[in-house]
C-alpha cells in the first residue's frame, strides 16, 4: 500500500478544526485531528508545506517509522505545532491500519480492558447557587462525574464560567481579556464543594480545574481546604511547565492531582510521573503526538500507578475523542475521559461510531477509529480567526489564563 494523497481540511462548524485525511492507492483512507485551538493555521501550514511532500509514496503501514521520521527528522523537537501535526498524521495512519485489519483500533492495541469508559463533563454558573443547579442538571443527563467551576461575585466571568465558551469568534476579534484574583477565588471556591456535597451526597465524582493559576503554596492550601469534600481531582493547579512545583503541593495535600493537557511529549510528563507527583496524566492524542505517542505515555504512567485522563474539551475534534476512546478502552491504567460534548453541526461534520450512554463512552466497533469527516458539509463552514482569552490581575498584570 502507498500513500497517494494527503488533504488538510480546515472547517469551523462552531469552532475551528484541522483534519488530516490520508488517501492510499488501495482506496483505503484514514483521518486524524491536528487542531491547535487559537493557532490552527500554523499547524495546517506546517503540514501542507513541510510534512505532506515527505510522505507521498510512503508505505502507510510503517507508523512508528513515520512518527520517528517526523519527530527526529525535523531536528526541532516537540512544541505544540509540531506535535499536533505529527498527531494528525499518526491518527490517520492508525485509522488506515485498523481498517486494513478490519478491526476497531482498540483490538490492535491489545483489546478491551473494560466494557466502557467513564467520562466527566462540565458544569458552571456565575456563583455557587447557579453552579450547584448546573451540576444537578448534568447529573440528570446521566453523568457520574462532573467538573464544577464557579464565577466569583464581584469579578467578571472567569475561566470555565463564561457562556461565550472560551473563543472570540467575530472575524475582527482579538483575544478577550478576563480579570483574575487568586485571593478572591481561594476564599470563595471551597464553599462550592461544601454545597455540592450537601446537595448531592458523596457518590457523585466532583472535579475542579484551577487552570494553572496558582503558585505551589497556594495550590497546597487549596488542596487542603478541599480535602473534606473528597474531590476526584484538582486539575492544573500550578503552571504545567513548573514540574518541580508539584513536589510542594504533593507534600501538603491528599486531594488527588491531575495535570498535562498542555504537554506535548512524554518528556514533559517524565518527572511528574517518575516521582508520582500526580495521580492523573491529562495528555491527549492530538496535543501529545498521536496514538503512538499517547500509548507510550500511558504505558510509562502505568509503571508508576499514574492513571490516564485524556483532555477532551470541545476544541479537540470528535476524531481526537475517537482515538482517545480506543486507548481508554485498552489502557490497564485508565482513569477517566473528559467529555464536554459537541454541537449538532460538529456531530454532522464528523460522523462517529463512538457513543455516550449512562455516564460512559464507548468507541464503537467500526473498523479503524470509527470517526470520519463529511468533506462536503465541512466546506460549508469556512475558517474564522478565533482566540482563547487572556487573563490579567486586577492591577493589569498579565496572568496565566
Ligand atoms: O481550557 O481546551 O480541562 N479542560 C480545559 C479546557 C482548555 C481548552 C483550551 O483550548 O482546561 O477547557
Ligand atoms: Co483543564
Amino acid at each position: 500500500m502507498k500513500i497517494t494523497d494527503i488533504k488538510i481540511i480546515v472547517t469551523a462548524p462552531g469552532r475551528n478544526f484541522v483534519t488530516v485525511k490520508i488517501i492510499t492507492d488501495e482506496g483505503l483512507y484514514g483521518v486524524g485531528d491536528a487542531t491547535l485551538n487559537g493557532r490552527e493555521l500554523a499547524v495546517a501550514a506546517y503540514l501542507t508545506e513541510h510534512v505532506v511532500p515527505c510522505l507521498i509514496g510512503h508505505d502507510p503501514a510503517r507508523i512508528e517509522d513515520i512518527w520517528q521520521y517526523l519527530y527526529k527528522g525535523a531536528y526541532w523537537r516537540r512544541g505544540p505545532v509540531t506535535m499536533c501535526a505529527i498527531a494528525g498524521i499518526d491518527m490517520a495512519l492508525w485509522d488506515i491500519k485498523a481498517k486494513a485489519a478490519n478491526m476497531p483500533l482498540y483490538q490492535l492495541l491489545g483489546g478491551a480492558s473494560r466494557e466502557r469508559v467513564l467520562c466527566y463533563t462540565h458544569a458552571s454558573g456565575a456563583d455557587i447557587a447557579e453552579t450547584v443547579e448546573a451540576v444537578g442538571r448534568r447529573q440528570e443527563e446521566g453523568y457520574l462525574a462532573i467538573r464544577a467551576q464557579t464565577g466569583i461575585p464581584g469579578l467578571p466571568p472567569i475561566y470555565g464560567t463564561d457562556k461565550s465558551n472560551t473563543n472570540s469568534a467575530a472575524a475582527d476579534a482579538l483575544p478577550r481579556e478576563e480579570v483574575w484574583s487568586t485571593a478572591k477565588y481561594m476564599n470563595y471556591v471551597p464553599a462550592l464543594f461544601e454545597e455540592l456535597r450537601k446537595a448531592y451526597g458523596t457518590e457523585l465524582h466532583l472535579l475542579h480545574d484551577t487552570h494553572h493559576r496558582l503558585t505551589p503554596i497556594e495550590a497546597a492550601r487549596l488542596g487542603k481546604d478541599l480535602e473534606p469534600y473528597r474531590l476526584f481531582w484538582l486539575e492544573d493547579t500550578v503552571a504545567a511547565e513548573h514540574q518541580e512545583g508539584f513536589r510542594l503541593v504533593r507534600q501538603h495535600t491528599t486531594t488527588p492531582l491531575a495535570v498535562g493537557e498542555v504537554f506535548n511529549s512524554i518528556w514533559d510528563c517524565r518527572l511528574l510521573i517518575e516521582e508520582q507527583l500526580i495521580d492523573y496524566i491529562r495528555t491527549t492524542a492530538v496535543h501529545a503526538g498521536g496514538v503512538t505517542a499517547l500509548r507510550r505515555i500511558m504505558d510509562f504512567a502505568s509503571v508508576y500507578n499514574v492513571r490516564t485522563a485524556c483532555h477532551g474539551a470541545m476544541d479537540m475534534s470528535p476524531i481526537c475523542l475517537g482515538a482517545n476512546l480506543h486507548l481508554d478502552l485498552w489502557a490497564p491504567n485508565f482513569g477517566i475521559q473528559e467529555y464536554s460534548g459537541y454541537t449538532e453541526p460538529m456531530h454532522e461534520v464528523f460522523p462517529h461510531a463512538w457513543r455516550f450512554a449512562d455516564g460512559h463512552l464507548h468507541p464503537g466497533d467500526t473498523p479503524g477509529h470509527g470517526v470520519d469527516i463529511d468533506e462536503t458539509l465541512a466546506a460549508k463552514y469556512p475558517y474564522e480567526r478565533a482566540y482563547l482569552p487572556v487573563a490579567r490581575l486586577e492591577d493589569g498584570t498579565l496572568w496565566h489564563w
